[in-house]
């Protein structure tokens, strides 16, 4: 037992679940949290200048290591401010923990108007986040941040909130430590049932063209799956969160627009640790009969794309299974090799048309190292690059996942490169994302966080400008863009800057400035208009699938 404040025992709680580093930007309700940051000397803190970017930063510092990102913010206006990235953590099941304030425990519920009140500050958490709750005394911390990295892990993990009133932060208690949740006792890992295992094997052996598709959810499994892709001769396709599971240049590793072109012919569907997005909403048209099995954590996903067989069960376990069942019961299968090879050549051929994009891709992809960080953003570069640039490691190219979250990936860049400061961090930005979040550059100068950004710069919201010159008879609104002059406004926060005019300019410019180890903005200019449209090589069967009902699985 030891006295401690509230603030003091979330934060060694924390300590005893091996947190390092915590993102954060403090106000009065939460100073004894800080005050307990200023004490622990194990944990780095790295504050932002605006709260959406302790959130990025903590959800990039978890998808890059799969270990939990921690930020603290005020409560009200404060979380509030978090909540794109917290969505995002969602959508791509990151391991985020929100810490806020709460205003006096006194004056919960009772609408006066206190300092950052919301109506229902929980209730609202509860909707972004998989699990929210409040500690209501100093002694209760430990519990509930040991509950709290339980909901993270277990099953499909996801971000959660903890919150805390500004009095009880404040608080001193006697209060006795619990050790990590994972030493009091480990997660368990839901085991596959083998009777399961044993069907979608016999299937996966009768089959003749099968296809794996793998997602964010199996991103731990993939020496299991490549060695059962190799097994089965199967095609392994992946789009944004599966990317690097099996590397690019694996002769089985292929990118959506390569799978696609397998799609007609493949008898038998294996999803791991995926919504199935993309074959079911994407492609749509399924083969007719084709068999649909699934790998998944997460029960509820059978009910979302159902398939033929499902198995709920940690994807590396049962990639394992399902492996010594497919060797029991098959022999050597003839190999796809020219079928699949020849798929993936079309592929890149196809999406050359995506110029100046892909020869932009094609440096960057040059300079980086295989083990470094790429981090997409949505804009015309990102998307080329869901399809276009080759990713050889889980993990390695991080995206905000079926959220779209303009403006993420600077700020997650910075969080990314904070968890691995010894990998090169790239970052691609559009000028209109960018701007979302360029007054980090402050923040990346103040920690000295060497994040390359690669801004291309077309003075619009490319995207949406497009759609309107193509599909509204370009009646442009709210799309040009009148930008600040990027070097002057990198040179001001202490970055270098320089600019590149084509891809051979970039290529020099990177290796530089992934030489020098400190932030640096790359300006890449580009003409307005000039950026063909990704969307035929996303969505083969129509851009708008919404509004064109297709068959879907
Ligand atoms: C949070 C959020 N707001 C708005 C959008 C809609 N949106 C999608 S792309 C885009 C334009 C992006 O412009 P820029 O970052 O310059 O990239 P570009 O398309 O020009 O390459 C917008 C506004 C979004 N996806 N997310
Ligand atoms: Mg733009």
């Amino acid at each position: 037992m030891a006295r401690m404040s509230g603030g003091s025992a979330i934060v060694r709680s924390l300590i005893k679940h091996g947190v390092d580093t915590v993102f954060g930007l403090p106000g009065v309700q939460i100073y004894s949290l800080f005050d307990a940051l200023y004490e622990a000397r194990d944990i780095k803190v790295i504050g932002s200048r605006h709260e959406q970017a302790t959130a990025y930063m903590a959800f990039g510092y978890a998808k890059s290591t799969g270990r939990v990102g921690v930020y603290t913010v005020v409560p009200g206006p404060g979380v509030l401010n978090t909540t794109a990235a917290l969505c995002t953590a969602y959508a791509c099941n990151a391991p985020v923990l929100c810490i806020t304030g709460q205003i006096p425990s006194d004056y919960l519920g009772k609408g006066r108007g206190h300092l950052h009140e919301l109506p229902d500050q929980l209730a609202t958490m509860r909707t972004l986040t998989k699990w929210a709750a409040r500690i209501e005394h100093p002694t209760d911390a430990p519990r509930l941040v040991a509950e709290a990295f339980r909901e993270m892990k277990s099953g499909r993990p996801g971000p959660v909130e903890l919150e805390m009133c500004w009095d009880i932060m404040d608080m001193e208690a006697e209060i006795e430590m619990r050790e990590g949740v994972e030493a009091e006792a480990p997660i368990e890992t839901i085991q596959p049932d083998p009777e399961l295992i044993q069907r979608a094997a016999k299937v996966l052996t009768g089959a003749t063209k099968p296809m794996i598709v793998v997602g964010g959810g199996a991103l731990e499994a993939g020496e299991e799956i490549l060695e059962l892709a190799e097994t089965l001769q199967a095609p392994v396709v992946s789009f944004r969160s599966g990317r690097g599971i099996v590397s690019d240049d694996r002769e089985l590793g292929l990118s959506i627009v390569a799978g696609h072109k397998l799609w007609h012919e493949t008898d038998v569907l294996l999803g791991i640790g995926t919504r199935l997005d993309v074959p079911s909403r994407l492609w749509r048209h399924p083969p007719k009969g084709l068999k649909v099995l699934r790998v998944d954590i997460d029960p509820v996903e059978m009910r979302r794309v159902k398939p033929d067989i499902g198995i709920v069960a940690d994807s590396k376990v049962a990639t394992r299974d399902l492996i010594k069942a497919v060797q029991k019961h098959g022999g050597v299968r003839p190999s796809r090799r020219d079928e699949i090879l020849e798929a993936k050549a079309r592929a890149s051929r196809e999406i050359q048309y995506l110029e100046p994009q892909s020869a932009y891709l094609k440096v960057i992809r040059e300079v980086l190292p295989r083990d470094g960080f790429f981090v997409e953003e949505v804009s015309q570069v990102g998307f080329a690059s869901w399809i276009g640039f080759p990713v050889y490691k889980p993990r390695t190219y991080v995206t905000c996942g079926y959220q779209g979250t303009l403006g993420f990936g600077f700020p997650t860049a910075l969080g990314v490169k904070a968890a691995n400061p010894d990998k090169a961090v790239i970052s691609v930005a559009g000028d209109g994302g960018f701007m979302f979040g360029v007054q980090e550059l402050a923040t990346a100068v103040q920690h000295n966080i060497g994040v390359v950004i690669v801004l291309f710069n077309n003075n619009a919201f490319g995207n949406v400008r497009r759609d309107q010159e193509e599909r509204f008879h370009g009646r442009l609104i709210g799309s040009d863009l009148t930008n600040p002059d990027f070097m002057k406004l990198a040179e001001s926060f202490g970055v270098s800057g320089c600019r590149a005019n084509n891809p051979d300019g970039l290529k020099k410019a990177l290796e530089e400035a992934l030489g020098k180890g400190a932030p640096c903005l790359i300006e890449v200019h580009i003409e307005k208009g000039s950026e063909p449209s990704p969307w035929k090589f996303i969505y083969p069967k129509g851009v708008n699938p919404v509004s064109k009902a297709g068959k879907e699985l």
